[in-house]
């Protein structure tokens, strides 16, 4: 299988800079507490830990003049998330970043961005969220930077933060890919319209089932002249339900199930184009027992080829 010979680099950045709620910090040990890396290995990838990354304190700043809250320290933490997702990218590594709350995707989604137009890639960015996340300052209704990252990747927002990637817009609004809505802001739906994101809402996935909403957002990933397709995932844990994954800051009810998330990451894994990924807004002080980091390492390792039965082509058993 195509997991047999992937090697991963995992990221931890302990921020909750971007959110109200503290906590998200801790998200990178709840993965690891919960054996993501044994769990990855397990399916023959090689996992290399590179810690936490060190950054800013969360200063809970109040919103400033343009609308932010903690714009420094998001710039600092997203340039600490660029730094290192280019460099594991440069030694083809495969990064996870392990969040920390989504501001931290302007960083990594930046630097795959890059990496993209130096090696002539196409990208897609699939979005797993309940919320959009395309707020600019002006019309944000909180100030938070997590609700803002997809609105900086494409161009709007802070010139610091959308010129990243060293070219603005990072990503083409085309790019992106989101799944999952149930939280989207007036001001949101405008931006959606005026961008021209492609969004699978909760309703979508409700009539049209999950593997037929999956079907259409990865369309011509899979097929064989797509080899030069970078698919990047930005996994937010509030895109599953709440009754299943309590541990995070904004949860919404009425997301996916645990069989609809499972089917979602086994058909990207399908794929084969998975090549960066970002964990965030895991938040353990708001679990029980950790079971949320539990149930997001159970669908990365669908993520990363776990199947019931034999995949077409397996040919080798995978040693338990
Ligand atoms: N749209 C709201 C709420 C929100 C966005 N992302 C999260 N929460 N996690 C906002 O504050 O921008
Ligand atoms: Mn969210
Ligand atoms: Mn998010």
């Amino acid at each position: 299988p195509a997991s047999g010979q992937t090697s991963v680099t995992l990221l931890g950045l302990p921020t909750d800079i971007g959110a109200s709620r503290l906590g998200a910090a801790m998200g990178p040990d709840a993965l690891r507490v919960a054996q993501l890396a044994p769990a990855l290995q397990k399916l023959g990838v090689a996992v290399h830990d590179l810690g936490n990354l060190a950054g800013p304190a969360n200063p809970r700043g109040e919103r400033d003049a343009q609308g932010m809250r903690n714009l420094s320290e998001g710039l600092a933490w997203s340039r600490i998330a660029h730094d290192a997702v280019w460099q594991a990218l440069q030694q083809k590594q495969l990064p996870i970043l392990l969040g920390g709350d989504h501001t931290l995707a302007i960083g990594s989604i930046s630097a795959v961005a890059r990496h993209c137009r130096a090696s002539g890639k196409r990208l897609r960015v699939l979005w797993l969220d309940a919320h959009s996340d395309c707020n600019t300052p002006a019309n944000s209704p909180s100030g938070n930077l997590h609700g803002m990252p997809v609105a900086s990747l494409c161009g709007l927002g802070p010139a610091a933060l959308a010129a990243l990637s060293g070219s603005t817009p990072a990503v083409p609004a085309s790019a992106f890919c989101q799944v999952g809505l149930r939280s989207v802001d007036p001001s949101e739906k405008h931006m959606i319209r005026e961008l021209g994101l492609e969004v699978y809402d909760m309703r979508a996935i409700d009539e049209l089932g999950m593997r037929e909403v999956m079907r259409r957002a990865l369309a011509g990933l899979a097929d064989p002249e797509g080899t030069d397709i970078h698919l990047h995932l930005s996994f937010d844990v509030d895109f599953l339900d709440p009754d299943i994954a309590p541990g995070t800051g904004t949860p919404v009810r009425g997301g996916p199930n645990y069989r609809e998330a499972q089917l979602c990451m086994e058909m990207i894994a399908d794929t084969g184009r998975l090549a960066s990924l970002d964990i965030v807004e895991l938040n353990p002080a708001l679990d029980l027992h950790n079971q949320t980091a539990e149930l997001v390492v159970d669908l990365v390792q669908s993520l990363f080829g776990q199947s019931i039965l034999m995949r077409p082509g397996e040919d080798t058993l995978i040693q338990p």
